[in-house]
Parts: C-alpha cells; sequence; structure tokens
C-alpha cells in the first residue's frame, strides 16, 4: 500500500489542488494505486450490500411485526364480540329479573292491602242515652246522636255526631229500633248519604200507651260512605240507654 504523509503529504496536495484542469476523481484516482482503488471499491460494494442485506431484514422484521399485531387485533375483536354477547345476555337477565321483582313487588302490595282490610272489623251498636223521656219532637228533621255506646269496634261510629262512615268498601248491616209514647207519632229514617233507605213509623193512637219499632237491612258501601238515623220534624221517640238503638257491623268486603 503506497501511504502519503507528514511533508510529502502537503506537498502532494499542493500539487493535486494546484494543477489546472482534471475531475476530482481522476486527481484521486491519480493519488491512489490500482490495486488499491480496486480493493476500496470491493469494501465498499461489501457495505453497500451488508446495507441492503439489513433494510431487507428489517422490512421483514416489520412485516412480521405488522402481521402479528393484526393477529393481536382480531384477537382482541373476537373477544370483545364475546363479551358484548355475554353482556347482552346479562342485560336480558337484568331486565326480567327486574319484570319480576316489580311484579312481586305488586304482588306484596295487594296482598298487604288484603291483609289489611281483611283484618278490618267494624262492629258498633248505641243506644240514645241521657235523661229518660221522650226525644223530640222538634220543627225540623234532626240527625239522633246515640251517645250511649256499647261497642264501637273499629271506630266507625261518631258517637259525637251519630253518624257512621265505612271505613272499607263492604257490605254492611244495619238496625235501627225505637220505644215511643202511643199518644205521639213515632217515626224514624235510615239514611246512606243523603238516601233514605229505611225508615220505621207508628201512628198516633189514644188506645195504646207505648209502641216498639224498627227496620234493619243490608247495605253496599264505599269507603267514606255515611250511615245515620233521622228523627222526622213532628216526631218523637223515647230516649234511655237501652230501648232505642243503631248498630251495624262489617259482614264481608267487596
Ligand atoms: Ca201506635
Amino acid at each position: 500500500m503506497h501511504l502519503i504523509g507528514g511533508q510529502n503529504a502537503t506537498r502532494h496536495h499542493e500539487i493535486l489542488f494546484n494543477q489546472p484542469g482534471g475531475s476530482l476523481q481522476s486527481k484521486l484516482r491519480s493519488l491512489v494505486p490500482e490495486t488499491t482503488w480496486k480493493m476500496n471499491f470491493n469494501i465498499l460494494f461489501g457495505f453497500f450490500l451488508l446495507f441492503c442485506v439489513s433494510i431487507s431484514a428489517q422490512e421483514e422484521s416489520s412485516a412480521l411485526e405488522t402481521r402479528s399485531n393484526l393477529n393481536g387485533m382480531l384477537d382482541l375483536l373476537q373477544e370483545f364480540g364475546a363479551m358484548t354477547e355475554k353482556l347482552k345476555a346479562v342485560e336480558a337477565r337484568l331486565q326480567d329479573s327486574e319484570t319480576r321483582l316489580s311484579n312481586s313487588e305488586n304482588q306484596i302490595q295487594e296482598l298487604k292491602k288484603k291483609v289489611d282490610t281483611e283484618g278490618t272489623k267494624v262492629v258498633f251498636s248505641a243506644a240514645l242515652g241521657g235523661t229518660e223521656g221522650p226525644l223530640g219532637p222538634f220543627n225540623t228533621d234532626t240527625t239522633l246522636i246515640f251517645r250511649k255506646v256499647n261497642t264501637n269496634i273499629g271506630n266507625a261510629y261518631n258517637s259525637a255526631t251519630g253518624i257512621f262512615t265505612a271505613p272499607v268498601a263492604g257490605v254492611y248491616y244495619f238496625s235501627m229500633f225505637f220505644h215511643a209514647g202511643g199518644g205521639r207519632r213515632a217515626f224514624l229514617y235510615l239514611y246512606k248519604n243523603s238516601e233514605v233507605m229505611l225508615d220505621s213509623s207508628d201512628h198516633a193512637s189514644s188506645t195504646d200507651t207505648a209502641d216498639n219499632g224498627g227496620n234493619a237491612g243490608f247495605l253496599q258501601l264505599q269507603r267514606g260512605d255515611q250511615v245515620y238515623v233521622r228523627l222526622p220534624a213532628n216526631c218523637h221517640v223515647w230516649a234511655n240507654e237501652r230501648v232505642t238503638t243503631f248498630s251495624g257491623f262489617l259482614v264481608h268486603l267487596v
């Protein structure tokens, strides 16, 4: 190998670049012997081949990596699809459970209502009470207040007003009985709200000294319906703690 160094190299340089004409390649070639030039070219070509092989290997590696990534994505998509199906199935089961729960709650409410109402006991019985003697006659129709309460299970009868108020819808049995002096007219009405349902009466007579009468019947009531007894104007009944009474009880629910 021909080496250029020291002062000789500097001189070669000066000669090379001070010479007029000629390309850089031809100038370099003039400085390097033919064998050295061919050797360098072979080395460069070798590097070039290695570079190409390296690039090709990188591209192949990249392709493999891309294919691997695609396979991974496909797996994820399949897994996602399976999870979506499972989620739909769970959602359907949840909706079914909610429907069943709602139905169960409604049934519980119905049963609770049934138990509450079927457990309702309504029984009352009361007499006029007060001072023994005739009650009436008055100038106007009067609602009688039976103040002597014998029983009032369920507190549906109000002993301050004389009015019974149905706590639940159902069929009820009511009765009213009176005792009266025979010399004056006796009369009672039994009302359901504003409608007369029953009455009982006795005409005045000079031949009998006392009368007893009454009436009874079944009434179908809605919750809140009111039942009470009225004494018409110019009539009377006898008041004490036993003889003139107003009673009722719930027979069954409707
Ligand atoms: Ca009579």
